[in-house]
């Protein structure tokens, strides 16, 4: 068994979830947050056999999508704060961080 966890934008948990759940998967979401853009993100967990990854990765293909983000970098510390103009600067985010583990054991109780 292995165990998909996947971090995705918050705008596309919904869409995710409801094609995982139509698709017969079962997942559960994480609230989460990214350390780079300290921003709410989700991470979902989806637990299923070896040979039904591929159809897992193909759905948050699917439904994650990449987005640009503009964010502001934080003045420099040698620099009076008044005289910094922070221009904001682009980043990619998604569509999807995804990490494939194997399960030594699933137990429900
Ligand atoms: P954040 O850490 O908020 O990062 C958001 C986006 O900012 C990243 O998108 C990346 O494009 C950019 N970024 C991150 N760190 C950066 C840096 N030091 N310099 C410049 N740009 C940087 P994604 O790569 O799509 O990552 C989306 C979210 O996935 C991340 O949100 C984080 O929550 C998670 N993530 C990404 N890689 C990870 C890893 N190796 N381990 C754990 N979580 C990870």
């Amino acid at each position: 068994m292995k165990l998909v966890l996947a971090i995705v934008q918050d705008k596309d948990t919904r869409g995710l979830m409801e094609a995982l759940v139509a698709a017969e998967f079962q997942a559960t979401k994480l609230a989460s947050t990214g350390g780079f853009l300290r921003e709410g993100n989700a991470t979902v967990l989806i637990g299923t056999e070896e040979g039904k990854v591929d159809a897992v990765l193909a759905i948050i293909q699917k439904t994650c999508h990449v987005r640009e983000q503009l964010v502001s970098p934080l003045p420099p510390v040698v620099e009076p704060v008044d005289s910094y103009i922070s221009a904001p600067v682009k980043v990619q985010v998604g569509g999807a961080v995804v990490f494939v583990l194997d399960v030594e054991r699933m137990v429900k109780i």
